[in-house]
């Protein structure tokens, strides 16, 4: 079953101007910003630009152009917050939601950079 891109999400809203967003970094083929319901002192989101839903979605389909551009943003954005465990920050955590189970809101593949306190283990307990 191939992917089915939603272009009214609201990150794809965001990427076409429509909405505002509290910019932190912007490259080719990636845009990091602000998540407007920050769980933490530090919480951006890095999305591709292209047209990917999930994680998965990207890693396999997207060209190699835009995984290097994405992975380098997120370490420049963990950089830019000051979170780099070998730099003298106190570290971060990546998480992509993909899906129901993991209750994914917004369908356009992103990455949340959480950081700016201890953020406790991975999962609670089912
Ligand atoms: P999730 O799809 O569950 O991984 O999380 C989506 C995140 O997107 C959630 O933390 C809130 C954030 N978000 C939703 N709408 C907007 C928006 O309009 N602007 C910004 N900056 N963030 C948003």
């Amino acid at each position: 079953m191939a992917y089915a891109y939603d272009d009214q999400n609201i990150f794809a809203r965001i990427l076409r101007g429509e909405i505002p967003n509290k910019t932190v970094l912007e490259t080719e083929h990636s845009l990091a910003f602000h998540d407007v319901r920050p769980q933490a002192p530090d919480h951006v989101l890095v999305i591709p630009k292209g047209a990917y839903v999930t994680y998965d979605h990207f890693a396999l389909e997207a060209s190699e152009a835009e995984i290097v551009d994405f992975t380098r943003a997120v370490g420049e954005v963990a950089k830019i917050i000051g979170a780099q465990p070998g730099e003298g920050g106190k570290g971060f955590r990546l998480i992509s939601n993909a899906g129901e189970h993991a209750i994914q809101e917004v369908p356009h593949m992103h990455v949340h950079v959480i950081a700016g306190r201890p953020l406790g283990r991975l999962l609670e307990p089912a």
